[in-house]
């Protein structure tokens, strides 16, 4: 079974990733939140914007997903630390540990400042719509690096909105369900031959503003499109009175200073994230 590191394992994606993940790989889940990880999975305390941590929690593994970093848009400093720094340490890390493989969780945002009436795919030129997407447009750029230079083997997921459904329009083109994220991020971890891959992660979705075909080209047959659930998220959807934020896939990002981090509010928890075992 290959041993798989997953950074950022206590936010949203990690969490939807490692459930859905458990028991296919030996999964070392890190992050600088603690987490009481579920039985047959491991857990390491590390801050990636140190290389002490960032060499200590990739030594001995076959892949590496790297989802850890600040994950909306928002102040430079905590951008600069967290995804700048943060993901240079990590391709750098793996490079001196001799990790081939890694997946990068680019984003939406790097591209978010394509109109909604434009279809684009793995060869677009990244338009992100904020400094996040500009941190992402720069992992894309880090990851090309260490492909053709040092020969690492990486797959590049410009990832839409990971949840169990489409939370509102904009979101019906950009869903992408766990389970389809699990296959997605199962194709960058297995699939022999990957040099240098940029795929869009997101569903089958009916709506979607993304030509995936190079996604499909390497396997990938997602299960899932918000269409079903889009009566209901219509019917819900209010007027947000911000025409750049409407007009662009990217949406407020493209008009917003800061938005807010998912990841705040649970900073201040003292204790460890506790996951229940799918097993449980
Ligand atoms: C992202 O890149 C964020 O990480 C996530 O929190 C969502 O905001 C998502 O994009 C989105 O565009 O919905």
């Amino acid at each position: 079974m290959k041993s798989v590191l997953i950074t950022g394992a206590t936010g949203d994606v990690g969490t939807h990733l490692s459930r859905e993940l458990a028991g296919k790989y030996k999964l070392r889940l890190a992050d600088k939140r603690p987490l009481k990880a579920p039985k047959g999975q491991t857990f390491m305390r590390a801050d990636i914007s140190k290389m002490a941590d960032a060499l200590r929690i990739t030594k001995g593994v076959d892949a590496i997903v790297h989802l850890g970093g600040y994950s909306v848009e928002g102040p430079w400093d905590a951008i600069l630390k967290a995804n700048i720094i943060g993901a240079y340490n990590v391709f750098e890390a793996a490079r001196r540990n001799g990790v081939k493989r890694i997946l990068f969780p680019t984003s939406n945002h790097a591209m978010g400042f394509y109109r909604r009436d434009q279809t684009i795919d793995h060869r677009s030129y990244p338009k992100p719509d904020s400094r996040y997407g500009v941190s992402k447009v720069f992992g894309e750029a880090l990851g090309s690096l260490y492909a053709d230079k040092y020969g690492m083997e990486v797959f590049m997921m410009r990832i839409g909105n990971v949840n169990p459904k489409p939370i509102d329009k904009r979101r019906l083109s950009l869903w992408f369900s766990p389970r389809d994220l699990a296959q997605l991020v199962s194709i960058g971890i297995d699939r022999p031959g990957i040099k240098f891959e940029i795929v869009y992660g997101i569903s089958g979705n009916k709506r979607a503003w993304y030509d995936n075909s190079n996604a499909a080209r390497l396997g990938y047959q997602p299960q899932d499109d918000s269409e079903i659930y889009a009566a209901e998220v219509l019917a819900n959807e209010k007027p947000s009175g911000d025409a750049i934020a409407e007009a662009h896939q990217g949406g407020v990002f493209c008009s917003a200073e800061e938005v807010p981090n998912p990841a705040a509010a649970s900073k201040t928890t003292k204790k460890p994230v506790q996951r229940r075992s799918r097993h449980a």
